[in-house]
């Protein structure tokens, strides 16, 4: 695939060159989705990354690298929240990973704390989220930014799409205090197997500019995107949807993605 890809990638660029100019404000494509499968059960979530930007950022950075695999929720508390993203269990102990600096908090995003939405937990300092978030098994507005008694508040930055069946599930395990969290679901613990980000693979996602059809015009933009080299980081658009899998660049894997929704469509026809 890589030669092929080689090989043509000059005619594609000429081609994104002619066609550039003619192409419309090309459409943003679905919001990236993100699948945790826990032990008890599969969550999907939808994120906003045009309300929180360097939030979904950062969650998808932790989600493609794996830090989320085989982390616990390790505290959880009915008609609350349930939390996690910080310890594993192995050998008979706890242990953690450590993670990236922490990120800005934009709970100034207009976003509520409701039930089923995901925001970022953080220590006393407005500003240090990591990896840890919670999703919110109530309506917390007090959390919110315009509620909060620290006047900062958390940062939501996704919402369960499929799967509060689970997190009520999640919500009712027997918990127990530990040194790390008042509310420890020990049986059963609670793991995140495996949490991966949903690419965008349906026709739809590859009809880049939004105007009904998969063709030359939306490959242009796809070239265009990938001459230019400059990554596509979720903090932007996905390079207006060509990031077909939200890795954050753009590559054969998308191109790849794109040319079979494209041959579908011939099909189709
Ligand atoms: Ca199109
Ligand atoms: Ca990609």
């Amino acid at each position: 695939m890589g030669r092929v890809i080689k090989k043509y990638r000059t005619h594609i660029m000429a081609l994104a060159a002619v066609l550039f100019v003619l192409l419309p404000q090309a459409l943003g494509q679905r919001n990236p989705q993100v699948l945790i499968e826990t032990n008890l059960g599969n969550i999907t979530v939808e994120l906003y990354p045009d309300e929180a930007p360097v939030t979904v950022d950062n969650f998808l950075t932790y989600a493609n690298g794996g830090f989320y695999d085989g982390l616990l929720f390790h505290r959880v508390i009915k008609d609350f929240m349930i939390q996690g993203g910080w310890l594993f269990y192995q050998d008979g102990q706890f242990k953690y990973y450590y993670t990236n600096p922490p990120i800005i908090n934009e709970s100034d995003n207009g976003l509520s704390n409701l039930k089923g939405t995901l925001a970022m937990a953080r220590t006393a300092a407005p500003d240090s989220a990591t990896a840890q978030f919670f999703i919110n098994h109530a309506d917390n507005l007090f959390l919110d930014r315009a509620n909060a008694a620290d006047g900062f508040g958390y940062c939501v930055f996704a919402t369960v799409v499929s799967g509060m069946d689970v997190v009520d599930i999640i919500a009712n395990v027997p918990v127990i205090p530990t040194g790390f969290s008042e509310a420890f679901p020990d049986a059963p613990k609670v793991e995140m197997e495996d949490v991966s980000v949903l690419p965008c693979d349906s026709v739809q996602c590859s009809d880049f500019n939004g105007d009904g059809t998969v063709n030359f015009a939306d490959l242009a933009l796809l070239s265009s995107y990938w001459l230019d080299d400059a990554g596509c980081g979720s903090a932007n658009d996905f390079c207006s949807g060509t990031d077909l899998n939200y890795s954050g660049q753009l590559n054969a894997v998308d191109l790849n993605m794109f040319a079979n929704n494209w041959l579908e469509t011939v099909t189709a026809d």
